[in-house]
Formats: structure tokens, C-alpha cells, sequence
């Protein structure tokens, strides 16, 4: 049985026989550089990896001039017949190359980099490949991260309850911590090593200043020296107002020098256990979290108070740019913008503030924000959400690094064509000092981690984009497969059609055509598109949609909210007209009739109708591809996912059913032939 506890990290033997007898000649004997706990690391992973794929013990031995070898070192440990052929000039301190070399007739595969961090992700590589049946004969290649933050966020509380977890409880267990280290510590650093990722910001946003004091401070210090091999810094969530909270002052006021002093000792209590801190990550003024405007003072207040007091340690502040509200409710999707942008340019060296891939909150479609390229002289960092808040939890099958790719191949038009965000969060396009991407965790005390067995992939493809954004979301999901069920064909290309294809199917039977927040109240699970009673405008779905008798659709045009003149006046004009709008974004920015006619000659309604009804036909092909399955999974992860596809059908066609019923109210029209009756 495979409870999917390994990830894409199992290293059960390889079957295919040939390629196995030619990996265990190519193999014969592994040399580590001697070194830290991170060449331990290396050490201890091939034992597991090399050794569970080849069916053999591993030999650890110096350099052999009549063996094949594996030899990983940085360049200046490599034997001395090998400088000549190795050039890294090129890599920053986190990359690697791996390289075949032949010597003597013998072969020789080489993995280097400048820094041991750099061999360790060299070396999951390097399993990567072999558990991806890849030939090792002409390797030739050079890996280096393009973003340095690449981080995960969870939103766990010192409870144990996770805000939008869907896979159980924090695997953070603060009760037993610092002197009971879980197993699953280390399998999670092993498993962001192998990815790439190299922060981890351990508490909810929503925070809570306990997690400041002492007490827990001692328990944080134990998980960093767990995951410090592995290349994973953490971050903790800094609350506001914990001067008064945990610090007995009287206010949490950033211009208040008692408060400002409070930080920098706070800083350097945190530094001295942990040296290696990354910094705080910050929620303030947002949704009733505290934060410098409670005191007439600005986000870049509070972020250069925070930055201050890091700076003595190369610590990051991590601000987050998530705010709205209920003062200047006009349009929820304008607000951040506006109380960024004029700052741009004025937040310190170590300030990074983090916007979410939209302006208003982890749809399953939305553009990207406007804040993306708008503030050229500050680093902004990408928040994409893998726990799918809103797009049905760990129950539905949803591969998010398609989500993802979407959003960084967005061309933001800043410095003309071209100007994608994938080039605003890598920092190319205004060549920033500081670059970072973070995913709101989908991780959990489940066996499998992620609740979903596919939610595995969302995790994966998150690190594997935080590398390299522009990645393609098609190669993420071969790898992700092939690593994690079955290098046959037969099994992936059916397999990885149907992940393509799923986020398409989850925005048809959710928020097809740009709809947004059809979502029921604070749960954000199934629909609720009639709720109009929460106490802020902009909490209630119809705030989103404006449908009446009339018809439907936010007008963000000049007409309507202007939220489009945040956007580049390329992208303005496109958005804005509607010859040019694409449909996908259509209701986003239109308030339009239920008769209007849509590219292919149907009615707005019809459309609506029709897309609803592709989505849940999308879910059925999803079934019929599973079935067809069978073989090439165990039989306790092929059940789970059957179970789950069905239960996303069912709730398919209740979206679908309870969007265009409360829709019909207002156009009064019939569903379109193509749909089905509802249920
Ligand atoms: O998506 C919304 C969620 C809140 C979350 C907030 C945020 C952590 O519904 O649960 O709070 O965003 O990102 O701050």
C-alpha cells in the first residue's frame, strides 16, 4: 500500500530492467565531499535515493580511476582531472551543474556548484532524473534559481488549526517541540530541498505574538536546526501590536521609540538563537489585524520600523500588500494600488512587500495585479495560494501550476511588450536587488501531506516555478508524474491531460466568463451568489457580480469603478473594449445586457450556460480518463482519487445548478439546449 507519504520523493526500485543494469555499471561508486551538515544531508539522501532506486547498498569511496563514479563536490574539491572540464563561472551561489565526463575510459558524473546548498539541490536533481528514466550518457547541464525568496506560507496556528487547511491539522506540533523532532520535519525540509524552496514562514498571517515570546521562541529555534541542511530559512509572522501584547507598552505606534527599541531587541533575541533567521512576514491593517494606520501612520511606516530593526542581521520584512477596506468600498480590487504605488521607491533595501497574483482574492480566474510592474523601484513578491481556498479545497482536482503559469505569462505591458510578471517577480525587468515568490501552504498532518493525492502537484509545481517562473506548467506535471506514479505512456499522457485541463473545469463550473466571488459566506466552498446580508459590502457576492434584470458583471471601465486605469494604457485599451476583451476576463470588467452577443454569435446567457455545463462535462471526461487507470496505480490512491472525482461532479453540477437558477431570476430567460436540467 502507498498512502502517498513519499511524495514525488519515493525511491522504490527502479523497474525497467535495462535501465536499471545500466544506472548500477554507470554507478558503480559514490564520492561526497567531506563537509557540514549539509553534505550529511547529501550523504544521507543518496543512501535512501540512489540505494532504494539501484536495489543496492551505496558505496561511499574516494576518487576511482577504474570505476564509474558519481562525484559530488564543489569545484574546489573536485580531483584535479576534472577542473579542466567544468567551468561555474556562471552559477550563483545556490546552482549546479551536472555533467558527464569520460576519463580514461572510465565514466564519471559530476556534480558541482560553488556552495554545498547548491550540490544538494544537484543531487535531488540528479535522483530526479533517474527516477525519470533519463539518460545519463550526454549531461550536460547548468541549473540556477532565478527568484531568492522562495518561500512557503503557512497559515498554521499555535492551535493546530490551519486558516484554509484542508489536510488535517499543522504539522507543527508546539506541545512537543523543541525536544520531540517528528520525522515529517525532516521529510518536509528534505521535500522543499528538493524543489528549491528555502524559506518557510511557520504561523498564520493572522498571527498571533505569542509565537514572539521566549517559550516558543526555543521551540522555533529546534525546527531551524532541522531544516538549516536542508537550505531552509524560517520566517515567522510578526503581529503588530505585540509590543503591547507580549511587551507590556502602551502602544504599538512604529514612530514611538520604545516601541522601536522593543522591535530591535526583540531582533536581537531572535537573532542570537537563531542566526539564520530570514525575518517577519506582516498582515497589518487588514482585515482587522493591527497595524500602523491605528495610529495615523502609513504601511511604510510600520515596514521601515520592522526593516530597521532586521538590518543589523540581513533580516527581510516581507510586507504584505493584502489590504481593503471598508472605508473606500467602491471597488475592493483598487485598493491596494492605491495605497502602494505612491510609495514606490521609498521602502528600505531589506523591505519586499508581497501582492497576491489578483486584485481580490485566489479566484479560480482573475488577471493579475495591477500592482505587478507599477512599482518599478520596490521588490514586489509574488502570494500565489496552493491551498485552494477557493477552488474546492483538497477535494477537488485542480492543477494549480497551470493557475500559476497563467498569471507569470501575463504581459504587463510596463515597459512595453514583453513586460510579463514572471520577468516583474524574477527581477529582471527593472533589475531588483531582491526577488521572491511564496505559496500559501496546502500542507497537513495527513498521511499524504495534502489531503487531495494531486495536491502533491501543487506543491511541487509551486517550488519548481518559485525556481524558474517561466517553466512550463505541461513539463511540471511530466515531472511531478513520473516521480510520483509511472513513467508509462500510457499513463501520462492521458494523465497529464486531464491536470491540464482541470483548472479550465473548475473556473466553467465555479466563475466562468470573469465572474468572481460567487462564493458562499466565509467558508468559501460552495456557491452562494444570492448572499447580499454580511456587514461589509464587499463581502457579499452580489457586490461581485451586479446582476439584476438588466444583467451582469462589475463595470471597471471608465464607466463604472476605473479600477482598469491601474493597468498599463495598452492593457487599459484591451480590457476596456470589448472587441478586444477577452472573454475570459469579460464580466470582470463588463457590466453587460443578458442579451449581449458573444463571439460565437450566443447570448451572454446562453454563454453562461453553456460554460457551466462544459465545466461539469470536463469533470465527467476527468472520470472516464481515472477508470481507465487502474493499472498503473496502487489500489489505495486510485480509490481516494475515484472517490474524490466523484464527489467533484456531484459538486460540479450544484454549481452549476444553483448559479443559473439564481441567475434566471434576474434574465429570465431558459437555459441554453446544450445545458442539462438541473438535478
Ligand atoms: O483569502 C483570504 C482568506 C483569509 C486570509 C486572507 C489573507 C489569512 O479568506 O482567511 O487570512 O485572505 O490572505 O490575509
Amino acid at each position: 500500500m502507498s498512502n502517498g507519504y513519499g511524495l514525488w520523493l519515493n525511491y522504490s526500485k527502479i523497474s525497467d530492467e535495462s535501465m536499471l543494469k545500466t544506472y548500477q555499471n554507470q554507478l558503480q561508486s559514490v564520492l561526497v565531499e567531506e563537509g557540514g551538515e549539509t553534505m550529511g544531508a547529501i550523504k544521507k539522501e543518496l543512501k535512501m535515493g540512489l540505494g532504494g532506486l539501484l536495489g543496492t547498498e551505496v558505496r561511499f569511496k574516494p576518487f576511482q580511476a577504474s570505476e564509474n563514479q558519481l562525484i559530488i563536490s564543489k569545484y574546489a574539491g573536485l580531483p584535479r582531472v576534472f577542473k579542466e572540464d567544468i567551468n561555474i563561472d556562471n552559477l550563483r551561489g545556490e546552482g549546479y551543474m551536472i555533467k558527464h565526463v569520460e576519463k580514461g575510459g572510465r565514466s564519471y558524473v559530476l556534480v558541482t556548484g560553488k556552495e554545498d546548498i547548491g550540490l544538494l539541490y544537484g543531487t535531488f536533481h540528479f535522483l530526479r532524473m533517474l527516477k525519470m528514466h533519463q539518460p545519463l550518457a550526454s549531461l550536460n547541464l547548468e541549473e540556477s534559481p532565478k527568484v531568492d525568496i522562495r518561500m512557503l506560507n503557512h497559515w498554521d496556528n499555535l492551535d493546530r488549526t490551519v486558516e484554509r487547511g484542508y489536510a488535517g491539522f499543522s504539522i507543527w506540533n508546539w506541545q512537543t517541540l523543541p525536544d520531540y523532532i517528528d520525522q515529517r520535519y525532516i521529510d518536509y525540509a528534505r521535500a522543499n530541498a528538493s524543489i528549491g524552496v528555502n524559506g518557510t514562514a511557520l504561523t498564520n498571517v493572522n498571527a498571533n505574538a505569542l509565537i514572539l515570546t521566549p517559550q516558543y521562541l526555543e521551540k522555533v529555534k529546534a525546527l531551524a536546526q532541522v531544516f538549516r541542511p536542508y537550505g531552509v530559512k524560517v520566517y515567522l509572522t510578526a503581529r503588530f501590536s505585540a509590543p503591547m501584547e507580549i511587551g507590556g507598552l502602551k502602544t504599538a505606534d512604529p514612530l514611538d521609540p520604545q516601541v522601536i527599541q522593543w522591535w530591535k531587541d526583540k531582533a536581537a533575541e531572535i537573532y542570537k538563537s537563531i542566526p539564520d533567521f530570514g525575518g517577519f512576514l506582516v498582515k497589518a491593517n487588514s482585515e482587522g489585524q493591527p497595524g500602523p494606520q491605528n495610529y495615523g501612520r502609513t504601511h511604510l511606516d510600520g515596514a521601515k520600523m520592522m526593516a530597521d530593526a532586521l538590518a543589523p542581521y540581513q533580516g527581510t520584512v516581507i510586507w504584505r500588500a493584502f489590504v481593503y477596506s471598508e472605508h473606500d468600498a467602491d471597488d475592493r480590487a483598487k485598493q491596494a494600488y492605491s495605497e502602494f504605488v505612491p510609495d514606490d521607491g521609498k521602502y528600505p533595501d531589506n523591505v519586499l512587500i508581497q501582492v497576491k497574483n489578483g486584485p481580490i482574492d485566489f479566484q479560480p480566474r482573475e488577471p493579475f495585479h495591477p500592482m505587478f510592474g507599477a512599482m518599478p523601484n520596490t521588490p514586489l513578491m509574488m502570494e500565489f495560494q496552493i491551498t485552494k481556498e477557493y477552488l474546492g479545497f483538497a477535494t477537488h482536482l485542480v492543477y494549480m501550476p497551470k493557475l500559476f503559469e497563467e498569471v507569470l505569462e501575463s504581459d504587463t505591458y510596463q515597459k512595453g511588450e514583453g513586460s510579463t510578471v514572471a520577468k516583474v517577480v524574477d527581477g529582471t525587468l527593472s533589475n531588483k536587488r531582491l526577488t521572491g515568490m511564496a505559496g500559501v501552504s496546502n500542507i497537513g498532518t495527513d498521511a499524504n501531506w495534502t489531503g487531495h493525492p494531486f495536491g502533491q502537484a501543487d506543491w511541487y509545481g509551486f517550488g519548481r516555478l518559485a525556481w524558474n517562473p517561466s517553466m512550463s506548467s505541461e513539463k511540471i506535471a511530466d515531472e511531478w508524474l513520473r516521480c510520483t506514479f509511472s513513467n508509462d505512456k500510457d499513463f501520462l499522457k492521458p494523465v497529464k491531460q486531464m491536470l491540464l485541463e482541470s483548472r479550465e473545469a473548475v473556473v466553467n463550473y465555479m466563475n466562468p466568463l470573469g465572474l468572481h466571488h460567487l462564493f458562499d459566506t466565509s467558508h468559501h466552498y460552495g456557491p452562494g451568489p444570492w448572499v447580499d446580508n454580511l456587514s461589509r459590502p464587499e463581502w457579499n457576492p452580489v457586490y461581485y457580480h451586479k446582476a439584476d434584470e438588466e444583467g451582469i458583471g462589475f463595470d471597471r471601465t471608465k464607466t463604472g469603478s476605473d479600477a482598469l486605469s491601474q493597468y498599463a494604457p495598452e492593457l487599459e485599451e484591451k480590457f476596456g473594449n470589448l472587441e478586444t476583451c477577452p472573454e475570459e476576463y469579460l464580466l470582470w470588467f463588463h457590466h453587460l445586457p443578458w442579451d449581449y452577443q458573444l463571439k460565437n454569435g450566443r447570448t451572454l446567457w446562453d454563454g453562461l450556460g453553456i460554460k457551466y455545463q462544459e465545466g461539469v462535462d470536463q469533470v465527467r471526461e476527468m472520470i472516464t480518463t481515472w477508470e481507465t487507470m487502474k493499472p498503473y496505480v496502487d489500489e489505495y490512491r486510485f480509490n481516494q482519487v475515484s472517490m474524490l472525482l466523484g464527489i467533484q461532479l456531484k459538486e460540479a453540477k450544484w454549481w452549476r445548478d444553483a448559479c443559473m437558477l439564481y441567475f434566471q431570476t434576474f434574465s429570465k430567460m431558459d437555459f441554453p439546449k446544450e445545458m442539462e436540467s438541473p438535478e
